[in-house]
């Protein structure tokens, strides 16, 4: 059997490898295996060192995250930890490569550290909604002190080894690339001089010196700073009691705060989206993507330069193309100006700024994207403009090029069907502005070829995006359910909320804006041209009509300073509006609405009800292909609340039986034609299912008959 740990001696140093790929990560088995190996290596007369390191790229990426859906099962980590520390050989830990979480914890009960230059390490649990639950909360403090210990748990975000080793986490940094070899000949040194096992939990080894300001500061930052999160006030709390009480009974009080983390709905949210937002692997192995380094972006508007910059800053050459000289001017700008502010506020270096804009160039001319890898059209949301561009691109582009659209809501087959070449064509559904969000619809269209759908995801991925693939179908998976949700804050407005009603109740759920706020943001035109465009619009008058009542008053939002709400010259900041109340009366006494009042409840209830009947259709007709798709979706290009998990998990979460109540009592109020429950709903809600068990079910699935989900 191949144990995850694998031990061999060399020349009196045992030499512990942790062998559990992709990550090293310490699931139960690998706590077992590493708990004997250290126990037999003890033993071992001939052993006078014990190194552990990882194989692959990481040392360990920290426990593993799927354990945390259960109680932890023995030997603990913090029990594995505490038997490795007592060791009474000294222990080197070899840091190969990526060290994180409960990696850095084994590290830190190591007696003695080294690494490579290139490895990163750090406690990234906070970003899961945990603290650091082996230790890390009282071996770190007693190595760098509070102050930057905390800074490093409560950021999260890791540092380099040549940071760690200027903070004393490490004690050598080796040079190379190969730590074993220097990780060996520093062993030896140790050995030689004989050194002792250095144990950070030892009673001679003060806690941070108590400081309870600098506390009390921290405590109230991070609840300022991370509401809704039990991990940073319990970090602090852990951190001060590492300088008050005994390290046995502080470390007890870490565990005990973890596990209140593990169980917090907040934290289970944080580890769905964990999974749901890495990249799918699927049951079997990807088609290999095409190599993209030209990429053609059509049209140098608002969106395709911030495309444009993302390509850029992540490598990619760009042609910009526009047939309007001055709006390529504009693009070219655009691009230049971002890129020197990112620079000017130390976001990247100006050296690299420079490099980005010296990719880019611009052309007039369509023809500029015949030596194109990939096509990124961007172009006026219209049907007809859309295909006469990929018509004319079918007879410029490479036989191999790859021809996506940024569409947000046309149908991906009809342009495709402008060329004769459909299996090139793929949806790259960015969201605006495309520079800084991160999410990427990668549409499947029916012809799309699965080595083309690979390209744009990898591409996605290479541009520091989060890349999801959905089906071809009205607003995709995204702007489908949108439509759904603010189908329903339309239809309140008419009966009697108002928007700033209805923005304050879904902020207080946790959503970043109000669908009105957005609304305004966005520019209400432009939904008012999307729902032009769409074939299957519903006949219902009431259908969107506030929207496009402010439409046609020329209320577009904040670019007229006038939307859902107005806007001081220079500002930002929403105001209620009596003009837009009385032009909502107006026009629901047009079409005979009663108006009446509404709670906070029943405006999120509506909204986030819709929502989720409108994501469970989309699952049953194939255009999501799983339900953690739509959370990882909701939470990176609508603001759901990552506390919540994405729409799919929130319902899981209250139960789907309780969703299903909600939807029919709305049924019963509001009829069937926008409210008749999904039999997909229907059926996990009566088997006692939620959509994390229809997802796994659905891999499992696909697994066994060789497809994809
Ligand atoms: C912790 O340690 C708590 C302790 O304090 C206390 C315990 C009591 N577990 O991201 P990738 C999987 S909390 C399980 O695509 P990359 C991942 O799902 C933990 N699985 O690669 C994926 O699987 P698949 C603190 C994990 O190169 C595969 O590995 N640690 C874990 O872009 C490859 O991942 C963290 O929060 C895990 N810990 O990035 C670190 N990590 O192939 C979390 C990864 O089936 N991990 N997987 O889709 C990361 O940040 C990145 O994965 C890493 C690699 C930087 C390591």
């Amino acid at each position: 059997m191949n144990l995850p740990v694998r031990c061999r001696v060399d020349d009196g140093i045992a030499i512990l490898t942790i062998e559990s790929p992709p990550v090293n990560a310490l699931a139960h088995p690998v706590r077992q295996a590493l708990l004997a190996a250290v126990v037999a290596a003890e033993a071992d007369g001939a052993v006078r060192a014990l190194l552990i390191h990882g194989a692959g790229r990481c040392f360990v990426a920290g426990a593993d995250i799927h354990e945390f859906e259960a109680a932890p099962r023995e030997p603990l980590l913090n029990d594995v930890l505490l038997r490795l520390e007592a060791c009474t050989k000294p222990v080197i830990a070899a840091l190969n490569g990526t060290t994180l979480g409960g990696g850095l914890e084994l590290a830190l009960a190591c007696h003695y550290r080294c690494a490579t230059a290139e490895v990163t390490l750090g406690l990234p649990e906070i970003k899961l909604g945990l603290l650091p639950g082996s230790g890390g909360t009282q071996r770190l403090p007693r190595v760098v002190g509070a102050s930057v210990a905390l800074d490093l748990m409560l950021g999260g975000t890791p540092i380099g080894a040549a940071r760690a080793h200027e903070l004393g986490i490490l004690d050598r940094l080796i040079g190379g690339s190969d730590v074993l070899e220097g990780a060996l000949a520093y062993a030896r040194e140790l050995v030689q001089a004989r050194v002792p096992p250095r144990r950070l939990c030892a009673a001679s080894v003060p806690g941070p010196k108590p400081d309870p300001a600098m506390f009390a500061e921290r405590r109230a930052r991070a609840a300022r700073e991370q509401p809704g999160l039990l991990a940073p006030g319990y970090i602090v709390d852990c951190v001060e009691a590492a300088g008050e009480q005994p390290f046995a009974a502080a470390l007890a009080l870490s565990r005990r705060r973890f596990e209140e983390c593990r169980v917090s709905v907040a934290s289970r949210s944080l580890r769905h989206l964990f999974f749901a937002e890495r990249p799918r692997a699927g049951p079997l192995p990807r088609p290999t993507a095409r190599r993209v380094q030209r990429v053609a972006v059509i049209g140098a508007g608002t969106m395709g330069a911030g495309i444009a910059i993302s390509l850029v800053t992540s490598g990619h050459e760009v042609v910009l193309i526009d047939p309007q000289p001055a709006a390529v001017a504009a693009g070219l700008k655009r691009v230049a100006t971002i890129l020197e502010s990112a620079a000017a506020k130390g976001r990247m270096s100006a050296a690299e700024a420079a490099a980005a804009i010296g990719r880019v160039t611009s052309s007039a001319e369509l023809a500029a994207a015949a030596p194109a890898d990939l096509v990124i059209e961007a172009v006026f949301e219209s049907m007809a403009v859309k295909r006469e561009v990929f018509g004319a691109l079918d007879r410029i582009c490479r036989a191999d090029a790859v021809l996506a659209t940024n569409t947000s809501t046309l149908d991906v087959d009809e342009i495709a069907a402008a060329t004769s070449r459909p299996a090139a064509v793929v949806g790259m559904h960015f969201f605006s502005p495309a520079n800084v969000m991160r999410l990427v619809e990668v549409v499947r269209g029916a012809a799309s070829a699965p080595d083309v759908v690979a390209t744009a995801l990898a591409t996605t991925r290479h541009m520091g995006k989060l890349g999801v693939v959905v089906g071809n179908g009205f607003g995709f998976v995204g702007n489908r359910m949108l439509y759904a949700y603010g189908r329903e804050n339309q239809l309140m407005l008419l009966e009697g909320a108002s928007p700033a009603q209805i923005d304050g109740a879904l902020r207080q759920f946790g959503m970043a804006m109000g669908p009105n706020a957005v609304g305004d943001l966005a520019g209400l035109d432009i939904g008012y041209r999307v729902r032009r465009e769409r074939k299957d619009r519903p006949s219902d008058p009431r259908y969107y009509r506030v929207a496009d009542a402010l439409v046609e008053a020329g209320r577009l939002g904040q670019k007229t300073a006038r939307g859902a709400y107005r806007y001081e010259a220079g500002s930002r900041d929403p105001i209620p509006d009596p003009d837009v109340d009385a032009l909502i009366e107006r026009e629901a006494a047009s079409l005979g609405v009663i108006r009446r009042s509404f709670t906070g409840e029943e405006i999120v209830n509506r909204c986030i009800f819709a929502l989720i009947n409108e994501g469970a259709r989309l699952l049953e007709e194939g255009v999501a292909l799983a339900a953690a798709d739509i959370d990882a979706i909701w939470c990176n290009g609508y603001g759901f609340p990552r506390l919540r998990g994405g729409p799919m998990f929130h319902a899981d979460t209250i139960g789907l039986a309780a969703v299903l109540a909600g939807v029919e009592h709305f049924a019963g109020l509001y009829g069937a034609k926008d409210w008749a429950a999904s039999p997909l709903l229907r059926t996990l809600a009566g088997n006692g299912q939620g959509f994390v068990e229809w997802d796994r079910a659905r891999t499992a699935g696909a697994r066994a008959s060789g497809g994809s989900p």
